[in-house]
């Protein structure tokens, strides 16, 4: 579990991956390779900016959360999933 203040206002990967070749969007985890079935996106999200937003980010916003299509080469933290 992650805490707000770490997270307000800091975009961070969640390891969604968009692997679509074709124009309709297709996303993935990319630790696992399985299809992701639900989301949370911003408004207007995803919007594939530029033709190359193809990663998954989280924004805590203060009170709420939502999900972005963002294009890789951002330093962020991300999360990572661990079995025991
Ligand atoms: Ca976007």
């Amino acid at each position: 579990m992650f805490t707000d203040s770490i997270l307000e206002n800091e975009s961070i990967w969640i390891g969604g991956v968009d692997v679509a070749t074709g124009p309709e969007r297709e996303w993935v985890w990319f630790s696992t390779g399985e299809g992701i079935t639900s989301f949370n996106w911003a408004p207007n999200e995803p919007n594939n900016e530029h033709g190359e937003e193809y990663f998954m980010s989280i924004l805590w916003n203060g009170s709420s959360y939502s999900w972005h299509d963002n294009p890789s080469g951002y330093s962020r933290a991300f999360f990572c999933e661990t079995s025991r």
